[in-house]
């Protein structure tokens, strides 16, 4: 039977197993064995031999990552860095070109520039993503991907992934989306012409901000294999106790999307009119740049937003430390309402004059935000900025 996206983010890979000697458990167990018993030397028996090669409760979340996008495979890795790293050494070789957004999450930045250029002779560079025709410009005769994180982590702007994808296909050119911030209940970028999807599964797909864990989502089974090789070569795996973790996230993802969403797109508009408040970036806003596209191409607007505040630093400070319910901290995507400070925790490792030129100011804040009553939210949000 075909089951829509709410009731594969139930059952896909906890089926369960009713045949003879069968436990018939409705959650898939945590499969804590390093290691497999065979009868045989020259073959598994029961189709695993090594934890870190495969795993049956992490090859159930894999099951149903892959459903959750459209999509054939996925393998689930330690952390979303660790998933970004496999995938791209996997992909490139020295010499080759990558183009990159101008902003966006800073250890990604990092890994680029401060391993697999110095390192591996790799070239990045950085455009404004939500500009196609900046894209075209962009590829060289070496380029072999490009990575797109759409909506931006963290200013928000959006990226036409069908347009990008066209552009890129054309050339030979492979599509990489981070799909962290939109997750596959808003945007299916496979089905957009994308070639590869990345998650940090720490944030929205395990929901409740007790996992670190990232995934690869893809089609093709070419990539697969050289990837699920490197995977176990290089040993970068989720352990089974987070796999059970992001399984159980995974069924509520629907409903906690919703409610991001709603307590988002209200507490945007609330941040609008206030006082205190520069600007806002959500892509549910109306003034938004790219608001209708984000429209046309997601399903919900997500519930990650930034803004600036008057009173540069020292206000942005001020702001942060006063919160009550938000708590001051990075990462983003669960239950539980955050707010961070860019320039000094996520992207701090971006030199203070990068970050500038890009729009990442002292005043931005960027707020997860949860799935709390929305009255305390707009209250915590309304003190705090009354401490300015
Ligand atoms: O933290 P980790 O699971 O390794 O995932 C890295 C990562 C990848 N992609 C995006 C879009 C991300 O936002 C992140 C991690 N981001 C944060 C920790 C943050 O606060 O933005």
């Amino acid at each position: 039977m075909k089951m829509r996206f709410e009731t594969r983010a139930i059952h896909v890979g906890e089926e369960p197993n009713l045949r003879p000697g069968g436990s018939g458990d409705v959650v898939v167990p945590i499969h804590l064995a390093s290691t497999f018993a065979r009868r045989e030397t020259d073959k598994p028996t029961s189709g695993y031999e090594y934890s870190r090669t495969a795993n049956p409760t992490r090859a159930a979340l894999e099951k149903r990552l892959a459903a959750l996008e459209d999509a054939k495979f996925a393998l689930a890795f330690a952390s979303g860095m660790a998933a970004e790293t496999v995938l791209l050494l996997t992909l490139l070789k020295p010499g080759d070109h990558v183009i990159l957004s101008d902003d966006l999450y800073g250890g990604t930045k990092r890994l680029c520039h401060h391993v697999l250029q110095k390192n591996f002779k790799i070239g990045f560079s950085h455009v404004d993503l939500s500009y196609p025709e900046d894209i075209r410009n962009a590829i060289r005769r070496n380029t072999k991907l490009i990575w797109i994180e759409t909506p931006t982590n963290p200013l928000m702007k959006v990226c036409d992934i069908k347009a990008a994808s066209k552009i890129a296909r054309k050339k030979s050119v492979l599509v990489v989306v981070d799909n962290t911030f939109m997750t596959p209940c808003f945007q299916k970028p496979l089905k957009l012409g994308a070639d590869v999807v990345v998650h940090s599964t720490t944030k929205y797909l395990n929901g409740h901000s007790d996992s670190v864990g990232g995934c690869i989502i893809l089609s093709s089974e070419e990539i697969h294999e050289r990837l699920k090789f490197n995977q176990n070569a290089l040993g970068a795996i989720l352990s089974p106790f987070d796999s059970y973790l992001v399984l159980r996230g995974l069924k509520t993802l629907a409903v906690r999307m919703e409610k991001h969403n709603k307590n988002a797109m209200t507490l945007s508009s609330f941040l609008e009119k206030a006082r205190k408040v520069k600007k806002v970036l959500y892509p549910g806003l109306e003034n938004h740049p790219q608001h209708e596209l984000a429209k046309k191409q997601a399903s919900g607007f997500g519930g990650m937003i930034s803004f600036e505040v008057y009173g540069g630093l020292r206000g942005a400070r001020r702001f942060l430390e006063s919160l009550k319910i938000f708590s001051l901290a990075e990462s983003l995507g669960g239950v539980e309402s955050l707010a961070e400070h860019p320039a000094s925790m996520t992207h701090s490792s971006i030199p203070k004059k990068e970050r500038e030129r890009i729009g990442i100011s002292d005043s931005l804040i960027r707020l997860s935000v949860g799935i709390e009553d929305i009255a305390d939210l707009k209250e915590d949000i309304h003190n705090a900025l009354g401490r300015l």
